[in-house]
């Protein structure tokens, strides 16, 4: 009998990078391009370089993220929504050693929890905040956020986000910065691999902060929606670089002093 020859498509090749623990193996439901499961897999990531997988709690919003604790395996809690801050502070407090961030969309943090948000870091809560800045509600098809830009075109601005009828695109992430509360308070985007190994620098940074125990560190990610914003992903992170960066620019905002760095 003459044996099957098998083709090892695996030969010659090395392992660089595999999905951590920290990460179930659930099929992500994510639009493809979204910068979600992105941000999602940066910040589980972080949590296994830093080895806290059993001390972490996350809380996830409501929005296209809302199934985040099918994907993060850490423990987790569902906020209602907005009110992801408040359960984190509630987490927090009780559980004071653990490792407790947020997981929001700019319409769960920035208009149906702005009150949450901004009291949160008012109180320099000892957590990490990241929020995922698309400019649109994603979920609920396409809806004018907050963070929407001028002229941008959504599902109730048809016409483009007017200044006059709309307002301002909210730069809350700047807003939050003005806080006594605030410990470190950063800008990032997902779009280029250079933009995700910067994000999440400053996700492990969140992470480590909380064991200083001075005040809340807000993570706002500048990410995409292919799907509602009408583009394909290529196209959508050309958007991004072109529309949402200048109107939200990349970088720190608040930084702790070298003071600030010094266990209490
Ligand atoms: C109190 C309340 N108001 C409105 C809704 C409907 N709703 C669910 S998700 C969502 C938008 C979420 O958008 P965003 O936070 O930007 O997240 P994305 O889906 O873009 O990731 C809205 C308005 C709700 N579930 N509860």
């Amino acid at each position: 009998m003459q044996e099957l020859d098998i083709i090892d498509e695996h030969e010659g090749l090395s392992l660089v990078c595999e999905k951590p623990d920290t990460l179930k193996d659930a099929r992500m439901h994510y639009c493809p391009g979204c910068g979600h499961g992105v941000a999602h897999r940066i910040i589980m990531e972080a949590v296994a370089e830093l080895g806290i997988q059993e001390k972490t709690i996350g809380v996830a919003p409501v929005g296209c993220s809302v199934f985040a604790y099918h994907y993060m395996n850490i423990d987790m809690q569902e906020a209602a929504h907005g009110r992801a801050t408040a359960v984190a502070t509630g987490i927090k407090r009780v559980l004071p050693d653990q490792y407790v961030f947020t997981y929001q969309g700019d319409g769960d943090l920035a208009a149906i929890g702005t009150a949450e948000t901004i009291h949160t870091v008012n109180r320099g809560e000892n957590i990490m905040i990241v929020f995922i800045n698309n400019a649109i509600y994603g979920m609920t098809g396409g809806q004018m956020a907050p963070t929407t830009l001028f002229g941008q075109k959504t599902s109730t601005s048809p016409y483009g986000r007017a200044q006059e009828f709309n307002g301002y695109p909210l730069r809350i992430t700047e807003m939050l910065a003005m806080l006594p509360g605030a410990f470190y308070v950063t800008r990032q985007a997902v779009n280029t691999p250079g933009n995700v190994r910067k994000a999440k620098k400053a996700i492990l940074n969140g992470f480590k902060y909380q064991e200083l125990k001075k005040g809340t560190s807000f993570i706002e990610i500048v990410s995409n929606c292919p799907t509602n914003w009408g583009l394909t992903p290529v196209k959508s992170n050309e958007w991004l670089v072109e529309n949402m960066l200048p109107a939200y620019p990349l970088g720190d905002i608040k930084l702790p002093s070298k003071e600030d760095l010094i266990h209490a």
